[in-house]
C-alpha cells in the first residue's frame, strides 16, 4: 500500500482484475472506492456504504429496516437491467419473505445505485435475514454483474415494543427480538418514567430501583408493589434516537453492532412509546 499526502486516505498500487480493468483502490476514511481507470469492463458489484438513510449512516453492503431491504452497488446500474421481485429470495429467520417490489434508487454519495426490496412484512430481526439473487444487473455500460453468493442482511431495525405488564414490583416489557440495556438511576428519569393510578385515580409512589434485559424482555424492578387494580403507565423517551456508543445508559437497544473508524456503534435503539401495562 502506498500511502497518499491527503490523511486519511490510502491508495492501493495499480493492478488488472480479470476483466482487463486497471484499477486502484483508496480507501477514504475507513470506507473502500474502487476507482477504474480506462475503460470500464467491470460489472456491478456490492460495495459497503454510502447511503444516507434515514437512520442514519450506515456502512454496509447488505441491510435491512423493517419492510425494506437495501442493497447498495458500487456503480450505476441500468435500470432496464432491474431484475423483478421473483428474482430476489428473501427469507427470515429460515422462512420465506415475499418480495413485493424492487425499486432502483441513486445513492447521496457518488456513483452508487441502490436496489430497495420491498418485502411483504417487516422483519423484527435482520441479523437473521438472508437474499439470493437469481439474476443479473448491468451497468450503464452494459457490463454484467458475476453471480452473487447467499447474502446475509445487517439488522438496522429498532426493535418494537409488543407486551407491557406487570406483576408484584416488577413491569416486564417485551420486544420482538433481544434487547439490552445499561441502567444508570441517576439519569432514568430523562428516558423512562413510570406513572402508577391506583383504582380512585390516585397518584402512587413509583420509584425505578433497576431495569435489566433478559432476552427480548426488559423487567423494570419498583421500590413497592404494584396491585392489580392499579393502572401503569409506561413511557419512553430514548436520547438520541440513533446510533449510540454500546455504554451509553438507559437505551432499550438490540445487539447490532457496527464500526466505522474504530468507533463502535451500540444497536438500534427503541423507538418512543407510551403504553399502560394492564391492558
Ligand atoms: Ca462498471
Ligand atoms: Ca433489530
Amino acid at each position: 500500500m502506498a500511502g497518499s499526502d491527503w490523511p486519511g486516505v490510502l491508495c492501493s498500487a495499480p493492478a488488472v482484475d480479470a476483466n482487463g480493468n486497471l484499477y486502484l483502490l483508496a480507501d477514504v476514511w475507513d470506507e473502500a472506492y474502487l476507482y477504474v481507470i480506462g475503460e470500464d469492463k467491470t460489472g456491478p458489484f456490492l460495495s459497503h456504504g454510502g447511503l444516507n438513510s434515514h437512520d442514519g449512516f450506515l456502512h454496509e453492503t447488505v441491510y435491512v429496516v423493517d419492510e425494506l431491504l437495501y442493497l447498495v452497488f458500487d456503480d450505476t446500474i441500468d435500470p432496464d437491467s432491474l431484475p423483478g421481485p421473483e428474482d430476489f429470495v428473501v427469507r427470515d429467520h429460515g422462512e420465506p419473505v415475499p418480495v413485493q417490489g424492487v425499486d432502483l434508487i441513486d445513492s447521496e454519495f457518488r456513483s452508487k445505485s441502490v436496489i430497495v426490496l420491498v418485502l411483504e412484512r417487516p422483519v423484527i430481526n435482520g441479523q437473521q435475514v438472508t437474499v439470493q439473487i437469481n439474476a443479473q444487473v448491468k451497468d450503464l455500460l452494459g457490463n454484467p454483474s458475476g453471480p452473487f453468493p447467499v447474502l446475509t442482511a445487517f439488522d438496522a431495525t429498532s426493535p418494537d415494543l409488543v407486551e407491557a405488564v406487570f406483576s408484584g414490583k416488577t413491569i416486564k416489557l417485551t420486544f420482538d427480538e433481544d434487547v439490552t440495556f445499561i441502567f444508570e438511576s441517576d439519569s432514568i428519569d430523562d428516558y423512562l418514567t413510570i406513572i402508577v393510578k391506583d383504582q380512585d385515580g390516585k397518584d402512587k409512589d413509583a420509584d425505578i430501583v433497576d431495569i435489566k434485559a433478559d432476552g427480548t424482555d426488559v423487567l423494570i424492578e419498583l421500590a413497592s408493589p404494584l396491585k392489580d387494580s392499579d393502572r401503569v403507565l409506561v413511557s419512553y423517551n430514548p436520547w438520541p434516537d440513533f446510533w449510540t456508543a454500546p455504554d451509553v445508559p438507559n437505551l432499550i437497544r438490540d445487539e447490532s453492532k457496527l464500526v466505522i473508524s474504530g468507533w463502535v456503534f451500540g444497536g438500534n435503539v427503541a423507538k418512543n412509546f407510551e403504553r399502560y401495562a394492564n391492558l
